[in-house]
C-alpha cells in the first residue's frame, strides 16, 4: 500500500474514531487500497494512476460488477426532431425534444431526450437527469404535471439547461430489458448471456452518452459543462455514466447505496448488501457479480474506487437521513476514501473530516457531499445544492 494514502486513509479514519460523529457508528474496515496496484505497486503519479491503476479498476468494475457493453456509439446513430422547438416557461426557455434513433444486427430502436435550454446570449451548461421514476408524473414534457424530482424551471431559473430521457425506453427494467430497446438490437433474442455482459444499469448509462452525443451537436448548449444526475438506481448509473464518458464534467450520484457510492468495508447492518440487491435486481448487473452475494468483503475492489475514477472531474454524493437502506455513512466514506484520486491531479477530493450533519453541504473540493433531513428521494433542495456546487466551479463565469 502506498504509505501515504495508508496514512491518509488510517488518519480520516482516526479523525473520525476519535469525533462525536463515531459514537455507535462503525468505521471502515480492511478497505481495498485505491492507490496500491493489484499487482502491488504504489501509484504515485498521475501517469502511473492512468495508465495503469485506472484501466485495472474500469476493467474489473467493468467484467464483474457493470458488464461489457457490445457497442459503444452506434454508427447510424441520428438525431431529429421529435416534435418542433417550443418556447416554454413564460419565454424563459426553449424546449426541444429529440428522438435519438439507432439499430443493430437484431433490430431498431429510439427514445426521447427532453430539454428546456434557458434562452441567454451563451451556449448553456446543463444538466441531464436519468429517470427511473414514472415519466407522465415526474418528467411532463408539457409541465402541466410538476414534480420536485425534476423542477425544471428552477434548473432554467438558475442558467442550466435541464434534460432528461426515461430509462425504461433504453433498457426496460426488468430480465435484462431482452425484449425492448438497447438490448434487443444488439443481442440475439434469448441468446445465453455472457457472464460479463452488460446489465441495465450499463445500459441506462449508454443511453445517457447517447445524449451527450446530440448535446455536443447542439450550439445552444455548453457540452463541456454537463452534469449526470441520477436518483438510488439512477444514481448508480450516473457514477456509471462518468465513469466511461469522460465527456460529462459532473456526476450527481443521489441516494445510489448499495453497488453506487455506498462502501462495502463497513458494516451497515440496516443497508442493502450485494446478496440482496442481487436477488431483488440481477438483471441490473453482469452475472459475474453474483459471486460477491454474501462475499463483497473479499472482493479486491470497493466502490470509493468506482467513484474515483471520474477524478479529476467533479462528483456530487447525496445521502437521506431516513435512508438507511442506502447505508449513509458508506456514501460518506466512499467519496472521502476515493478523494488521493483527486489530490494526485493536486486537486481537493472530499474536504471534510467527518460526516455533515443533515441540510450542510461539504462542498469545498472537487467532491461534494451533503446529506437531506428526510427519506430516500431526490428534492429540489439536492437540485439546488448540485447548481451550488456547479456555480462554484465557474461553469457559468467560465464560458
Ligand atoms: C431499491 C434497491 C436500491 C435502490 C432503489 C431504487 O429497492 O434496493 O438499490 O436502487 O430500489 O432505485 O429506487
Amino acid at each position: 500500500m502506498n504509505t501515504n494514502t495508508l496514512m491518509l486513509c488510517a488518519a480520516a479514519i482516526a479523525a473520525f474514531a476519535s469525533s462525536g460523529f463515531a459514537a455507535g457508528t462503525p468505521t471502515p474496515k480492511d478497505v481495498p487500497d485505491l492507490m496500491t496496484t493489484f499487482g502491488g505497486k504504489k501509484v504515485e503519479s498521475v501517469e502511473q494512476w492512468e495508465k495503469t491503476r485506472a484501466p485495472e479498476l474500469l476493467e474489473e468494475f467493468t467484467k464483474n460488477e457493470y458488464g461489457r457493453r457490445p457497442v459503444g456509439r452506434p454508427s447510424n446513430l441520428s438525431f431529429e426532431p421529435a416534435e418542433p422547438d417550443v418556447e416554454m416557461m413564460d419565454g424563459k426557455a426553449l424546449r426541444k425534444r429529440i428522438r435519438i434513433s439507432y439499430g443493430g444486427k437484431y433490430g431498431e430502436s429510439s427514445f426521447v431526450v427532453t430539454a428546456f435550454i434557458p434562452k441567454q446570449e451563451k451556449p448553456a451548461p446543463a444538466f441531464l437527469l436519468i429517470c427511473n421514476r414514472p415519466a407522465a408524473e415526474n418528467i411532463d414534457p408539457t409541465r402541466k404535471v410538476k414534480s420536485g424530482f425534476w423542477p425544471a424551471e428552477e434548473i432554467v431559473a438558475r442558467g442550466y439547461a435541464a434534460i432528461t430521457f426515461w430509462n425504461g425506453d433504453v433498457a426496460p427494467d426488468i430480465d435484462y430489458g431482452n425484449r425492448k430497446g438497447v438490448f434487443a438490437c444488439f443481442e440475439k433474442p434469448d441468446c445465453n448471456r455472457r457472464s460479463d455482459a452488460w446489465g441495465t444499469i450499463s445500459a441506462w448509462a449508454w443511453g445517457a452518452s447517447r445524449v451527450m452525443d446530440w448535446i455536443e451537436t447542439e450550439p445552444l448548449l455548453d457540452a463541456k459543462h454537463v452534469g449526470v444526475v441520477g436518483h438510488s438506481r439512477g444514481g448508480k448509473t450516473a457514477l456509471v455514466t462518468a465513469v466511461y464518458d469522460k465527456r460529462f464534467a459532473m456526476a450527481c450520484s443521489n441516494c445510489s447505496g448499495c453497488s453506487g457510492a455506498k462502501l462495502n468495508h463497513i458494516d451497515l447492518p440496516r443497508s442493502e448488501h450485494v446478496a440482496q440487491i442481487c436477488k431483488g435486481f440481477p438483471h441490473w448487473f453482469c452475472k459475474n457479480y453474483f459471486m460477491f452475494a454474501n462475499a463483497e468483503t473479499k472482493w479486491r475492489v470497493d466502490q470509493h474506487e468506482l467513484i474515483a475514477l471520474i477524478a479529476p472531474r467533479l462528483v456530487a454524493v447525496v445521502s437521506a437521513t431516513e435512508d438507511n437502506w442506502a447505508g449513509q455513512r458508506g456514501e460518506w466514506w466512499s467519496a472521502k476514501l476515493a478523494s488521493p484520486a483527486w489530490e494526485l491531479y493536486g486537486k481537493k477530493g472530499l474536504v471534510a473530516e467527518t460526516p455533515p450533519e443533515a441540510d450542510t453541504p461539504q462542498q469545498e473540493g472537487c467532491v461534494s457531499y451533503h446529506i437531506h433531513k428526510g427519506k430516500h428521494n431526490l428534492t429540489p433542495y439536492d437540485w439546488n445544492r448540485y447548481m451550488d456546487f456547479a456555480d462554484k466551479h465557474g461553469w457559468k463565469a467560465d464560458r
